[in-house]
């Protein structure tokens, strides 16, 4: 048998926390014959649901799962762990600025990453799902100066999977047949949904599309704003699609995902000309327990995907510049 996962994720009562765990649960994530220990970090409000979120799981009866903790202390649920999914965070209230609700957040990510630091194993694999999830992720790494900047991911495979569903929509394909889609740079409306690369069915989705028009003023605005569209229809959060996404980006990252092109967000070393030390999502290979590979042997973007990269490369510098005064040093 394979030797027990830690997985510890914050925001466990939550409605991305609820939908992702039995997931986790069942195996979904990390394959059918790896058992975990689930480590559920919620607020002190959040204990008693995540005493009810935690019932649910052990009436699943999953033969993966081995144990079951809730704790409120993040030195605690974050002890020993593999892997750690950071979903809980402060939402925006009312009346609240974009500013200050980048600040709670990243103070929130500066004790995470310092209870990482403390207590996580060294080549704990991070995955931030909480908004501002490319900010909260630089922070929490700021933090954690004994883990590798790598290993901190923020997640933009909601918005991958997203893209790859409009353009399946538009053209009849598969989901399975759209390939090499790229989110490039903030998990925001600033994002750039790109189709430079991709393949519809093995063929230039460019021209299968063969309607620029189409890319740039529905394509691209629907795949930035569709967290909105479905609030707006539902009355809820995409919490399920984001649980789902976050379930793909874990697999493929630890199971690998062979010659797939997937976006992450993950910390800059100055590939694509984009400033180092900020988490922007770029395409990656995905070669297996938690390894990945930058994909850089693309031809240069054209002048409308350079402009597009740019302005989220502009939000991402912005943004850091409002929680500088959270980080160390
Ligand atoms: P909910 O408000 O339903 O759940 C958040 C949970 O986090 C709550 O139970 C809360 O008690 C808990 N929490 C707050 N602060 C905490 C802390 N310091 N430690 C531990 N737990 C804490 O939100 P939900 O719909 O689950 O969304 C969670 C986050 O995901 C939000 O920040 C949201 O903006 C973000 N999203 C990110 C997406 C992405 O693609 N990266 C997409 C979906 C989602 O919008």
């Amino acid at each position: 048998e394979l030797p027990i996962k830690k997985v510890a994720v914050t925001g466990a009562a939550g409605s991305i926390g609820y939908a992702l765990l039995m997931r986790i649960s069942s195996g979904q994530m990390f394959g059918p014959n790896q058992p975990v220990e689930l480590q559920l970090i919620e607020t002190e409000v959040g204990m008693k649901p995540l005493k009810g979120v935690t019932m649910e799981i052990m009436d699943g009866a999953f033969p993966l799962v081995r144990k079951v903790t809730q704790t409120s202390d993040p030195n605690v649920g974050f002890g020993d762990a593999d892997v750690a999914v950071l979903v809980g965070g402060k939402p925006r209230g009312p009346g609240m600025e974009r500013s200050d609700l980048m600040s709670a957040n990243a103070a929130i990510f500066a004790e995470q990453g310092k209870a990482l630091n403390n207590s996580a194993k060294r080549d704990v694999s991070v995955l931030v799902v909480a908004n501002p999830a490319n900010t909260n992720a630089l922070v929490a790494s700021a933090h954690a100066s004994d883990i590798d900047p790598s290993r901190f991911k923020a997640m933009t495979r909601l918005d991958h999977n997203r893209a790859i569903a409009q353009v399946a929509g538009k053209t009849g394909a598969m989901a399975g047949d759209v390939k090499k889609v790229v989110i490039w740079g903030n998990h925001s409306a600033t994002q750039y949904p790109d189709l430079s690369n991709a393949l519809v069915e093995g063929k230039p989705a460019l021209d299968v599309i063969n309607d620029i028009k189409w890319i740039r003023e529905e394509f691209i605005p629907r795949v930035q704003k569709r967290g909105a569209e479905i609030i707006g229809a539902s009355g809820r959060s995409s919490a399920s699609s984001a649980a789902s996404a976050a379930i793909d980006h874990m697999r493929d990252l630890h199971l690998g995902s062979g010659d797939s092109w997937q976006s992450m967000a993950i910390h800059s070393d100055g590939s694509y000309g984009i400033d180092t030390g900020i988490w922007f999502s770029v395409p990656c290979l995905c070669r297996g327990d938690g390894v990945y590979e930058r994909i850089v042997d693309i031809p240069a973007p054209d002048e409308f995907s350079a402009a597009m990269i740019d302005a989220t490369r502009k939000e991402l510098l912005e943004e850091r510049d409002t929680v500088r005064h959270l980080l160390p040093g």
